[in-house]
């Protein structure tokens, strides 16, 4: 199987299935196309015809079967490897973690605005508006009742949403990092999960290989001071386009 990608630092619906695949020791081939200096670059978007036909990253190729879509990805990759457990296995608990998962698909559209993903830097905490805070707020919700229901009580005793990790920290993974990125803070189960999540040797290894990335996407590149720049070796040319 080829799981087709954009940049590591900028491509939160890359990290979904790259880091479920990962997580769950699914051996994939890693095509990497990154992006021109926008999202919309004519040349990417050729690049990326050639594998996808909706032209958006992430795509998974698997013989002549082509999946794209993040959610349907991994509904893929469950049918193709019922034994890697990709849905936690009890159905009210698979329930859940299909509801959250779409709901993070379809939603939470003001934080993903206001808090590109970037792993490069950190932030300092600011008001974000009112539908950011309803969205932090509700996504803080989510993990609290998913841990309390199921992953507290899963047999693994994994620290996940349920317990061991599924498609639902997949989904949520990116989320994480916007957390960390705009130092916006959540409660004790929210703060434990976000270790959790970042702490696994999959995400690790993505963040490393991003911070090593050689490319700068203005568009992603918000107007704020920088707190923490974890990627110093590489200096932007022109001040960022965009403040948010
Ligand atoms: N709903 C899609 C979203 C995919 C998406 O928007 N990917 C971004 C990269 S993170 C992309 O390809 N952007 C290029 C574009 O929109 O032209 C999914 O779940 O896979």
């Amino acid at each position: 199987m080829k799981l087709v990608i954009a940049n590591k630092n900028h491509s939160s619906w890359s990290l979904r299935p790259w880091l479920l695949l990962t997580e769950l020791g699914i051996p994939f081939e890693e095509v990497l196309v990154p992006f021109g200096k926008t999202f919309d670059d004519p040349e990417w978007k050729r690049t990326i015809s050639a594998f996808t036909p909706a032209g958006k990253v992430p795509a998974l190729l698997d013989g002549p079967v082509q999946v794209w879509e993040s959610i349907a990805i991994m509904e893929y990759v469950a049918d193709r490897f019922p034994e890697k457990h990709v849905w936690p296995s009890d159905p009210a608990a698979r329930a859940m973690a299909r509801s959250i998962a779409s709901e993070m698909h379809a939603g939470f559209q003001a934080l993903r605005n206001a808090c590109p993903m970037n792993l490069a830097w950190e932030h300092a905490p600011r008001d974000r508006g009112e539908k950011v805070a309803t969205d932090v707020a509700r996504i803080n919700r989510i993990w609290r009742d998913a841990r309390e229901r199921f992953g507290e009580k899963d047999p693994s005793g994994g620290p996940f949403l349920f317990g061991a990790f599924s498609a639902a920290d997949a989904m949520f993974a990116p989320v994480t990092t916007r957390f960390t990125t705009y130092g916006i803070r959540l409660d004790a189960v929210g703060e434990a999960y976000i270790a959790a999540v970042q702490g696994t040797a999959g995400f690790r290894s993505w963040r490393m290989a991003a911070l090593a990335e050689p490319w700068i996407v203005e568009e992603d590149e918000i107007d704020e001071p920088v707190l923490v720049d974890h990627r110093p070796h590489l200096r932007r040319a022109d001040p960022p386009s965009r403040s948010s």
